[in-house]
């Protein structure tokens, strides 16, 4: 093999023990998006062996030596139907299967638990509500629904595990959100797909999937001694929302306790869902839709609170469910009690694709 070049060698001999055109499959999407993949692909192939055998086997037939003379042939209407209907149905079978995909991918299921994700050149910064930060790394336990709350602080970046299948971008200005359910514990690759910037290569991290017991653990280790809604009940003092949203009967702006998830009337009339995107544009933008009944007088807060800190006062305002103190201590650690059932029914599975979950190289 002496004249193959050794680093032609290398790349050959790794590329063939690690042949894996395709990067684990380790979230519960996972599988049903490659069904709807390799189903395309299938019918890709079909048409094209249809396609190259017509192509060659008509230039058989009809060459010169067989066919001196041209014949015109005229249509015929049953070959015609056939060949529309045909691909027709098979397209539909594309489309309905993938918006009903498209639609599981994009309703988060209600019992999801939240992390926070900040993409700015170059790095990717998560924020956990129990208060753990992470840079360029995402815990999550296995058998939980996890949505993330994207946003980025500079440029558009987008974020991306493939061995979950998930990809969503995260934009300057504007929270976007995507959610999963990791399978298999293990570490697996997190990209930014978007190019962002010199450094655009650089930013990337990886995401550690752990059972529901070693993320406690993880949890309880990696605390930074507060939650995320006692960092924002901090910052609402400190700047003095709480001269307006207070519990006072001549207070100037709305109470804001149980003010997430409810319905609000603006001004003009219309009504809206307060969500997480709302409570940001509400803070960064009040002018923007002022609630009915009140005054346009809150002052904006654009650039002068981080995006993280945003995070900060939407997570406690979502938290604020009886008073104006988050009902919270510091054992934010905790799971949903359900997690446990979920993750015995994965147990099956996560043996099933065991080993694969681990990054190559
Ligand atoms: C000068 C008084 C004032 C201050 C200070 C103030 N707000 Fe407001 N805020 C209001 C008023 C009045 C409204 C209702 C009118 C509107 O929508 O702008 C409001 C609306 C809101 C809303 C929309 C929800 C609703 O029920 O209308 C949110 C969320 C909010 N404020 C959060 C904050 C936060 C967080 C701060 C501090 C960073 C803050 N506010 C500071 C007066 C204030
Ligand atoms: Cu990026």
């Amino acid at each position: 093999m002496s004249h193959i070049s050794p680093v032609l060698w290398q790349f050959l001999v790794k590329w063939l023990t690690n042949f894996a055109l395709f990067p684990p499959e380790a979230s519960k999407i996972a599988p049903q998006m490659d069904a709807l993949y390799f189903f395309m692909v299938l019918v890709s192939l079909v048409g094209l062996t249809i396609v190259v055998l017509l192509i060659v086997g008509f230039s058989i037939l009809y060459s010169k030596k067989r066919h001196p003379e041209a014949v015109q042939i005229e249509g015929s209407t049953l070959l015609e139907a056939t060949w529309t209907i045909i691909p027709l149905g098979l397209f539909l079978i594309m489309f309905v299967w993938g918006a009903l995909l498209y639609f599981r991918i994009y309703t988060p299921p209600a019992n999801a638990m939240n992390i926070y994700v900040v993409g700015k050149q170059w790095m990717w910064k998560a924020e956990h509500p129990g208060g753990q930060h992470e840079i360029d790394s995402l815990h999550v336990p296995t058998g939980q629904p996890v949505q993330l709350t994207l946003i980025s602080q500079d440029v558009f970046h987008s974020f991306s595990i493939p061995a979950f299948r998930v990809k969503r971008e995260a934009i300057p200005g504007r929270y976007s959100s995507v959610w999963f359910e990791a399978t298999t514990p293990g570490t697996y690759h997190l990209f930014c797909t978007q190019y962002c910037g010199t450094n655009h290569s650089q930013m990337i991290g990886e995401v550690v999937v752990m059972t529901p017991d070693d993320f406690r653990k993880w949890l309880q280790g990696s605390t930074s001694g507060h939650s995320l809604a006692q960092d924002g009940e901090r910052l609402f003092a400190s700047l003095s929302c709480n001269a307006c949203h207070n519990p006072r009967p001549d207070a100037r702006g709305p109470n804001l306790v149980g003010v997430y998830g409810s319905r609000l009337t603006l001004s003009t009339g219309q009504t809206v869902t307060v969500d997480d995107a709302y409570l940001r544009q509400a803070i960064l933008n009040p002018s923007q839709n002022i609630t009915q009944g009140y005054a346009p007088i809150m002052p904006t807060y654009q650039g002068q609170i981080s995006e993280e800190g945003v995070f900060a006062l939407v997570e406690y305002l979502k938290n604020l469910q009886s008073d104006y103190r988050i009902q919270q201590t510091l054992n934010t650690t905790v799971l949903p009690a359900n997690s446990e059932g979920n993750a015995a029914g994965q147990a099956p599975a996560a043996q099933k694709a065991g080993g694969q979950g681990e990054v190559q190289q």
